[in-house]
């Protein structure tokens, strides 16, 4: 290709990176933040939308500089010439995003290695989710309640579980989402997190997991405290948690 205006074509990707990514990093896309996983998600949510900006760029650029230089002009009938095609170019346009891809979840994997840390005083709660109901038990406490409350700056280590269909917990605020698979635990599904609330206050946990009619019904009050000592308060004024729990019927007697 002759007299192609390199540099001019990529001071346009790099302009349009630029316009494109400060508008899309205005929003608030995720909102408030009420965990110590939430920065972290956020950044990488910006990450990936500067580095989506740079490739929308590249093909916006390539494309409207196409159809202006190789436009047909009015009254041209004729047929293109043959073209085998461009190594360097194929070179180009396979390296550079598998580049991106590799950068991406190399940085990925970091950020999800930090977020499931767990610390040692964690406290237990056992998530169960039903059609279209959660429910939630303290191991520790031995109390059940239909109300998720936790303590600010304390991890909290959830299990969860499911009785009929998929479901999955997701506190917007906390950024962490985990579906409750039926079969778990002990079936080797990975049904555990881990996330530490670090603002006080009242959330709602969503079930974001199409598992029925009632689906978009099915929400719980999450209670951050801010200290121990309000949480056991609240626990010591609940229901214990009854020795034999009703199983269904099709329950394994494993
Ligand atoms: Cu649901």
């Amino acid at each position: 290709m002759q007299g192609v205006p390199y540099l001019r074509l990529l001071g346009l990707v790099v302009a349009l990176t630029v316009v494109t990514s400060v508008i899309m990093l205005i929003p608030d896309w995720n909102g408030e933040q009420a965990s110590t996983a939430a920065p972290k998600i956020d950044q990488l949510l910006d990450v990936a939308i500067i580095l989506s900006s740079f490739v929308f760029s590249v093909v916006m650029v390539m494309l409207g500089y196409s159809i202006h230089r190789w436009r047909a002009r009015p009254g041209d009938e004729s047929d293109g010439a043959p073209l085998h095609g461009n190594t360097r170019l194929e070179i180009a346009w396979t390296a550079i995003p598998t580049a991106i891809v590799l950068i991406l979840a190399a940085y990925s994997w970091i950020v999800l290695d930090d977020m499931e840390a767990t610390a040692s005083n964690a406290m237990p709660v056992e998530v169960t989710g039903q059609q279209y109901a959660w429910s939630f038990e303290y191991p520790d406490e031995n109390i059940q309640a239909d109300e998720l409350h936790v303590v600010k700056d304390r991890q909290v280590a959830v299990e969860m579980r499911a009785l009929d269909v998929l479901h999955s917990f997701w506190v917007p605020e906390w950024r962490v989402k985990r579906d409750a698979v039926p079969g778990a635990p002990g079936s080797g599904i990975d049904d555990d997190f881990v996330v530490t609330p670090d603002r006080a206050g009242t959330f709602t946990l969503v079930c974001t997991e199409l598992c029925g009619l009632g689906h978009a019904t099915m929400r719980a009050p999450v209670v951050v405290h801010e200290t121990q000592a309000e949480f056991d308060r609240w626990a010591a004024e609940q229901e214990p948690i009854p020795p034999e729990q009703p199983q269904p019927a099709a329950a394994s007697s494993a």
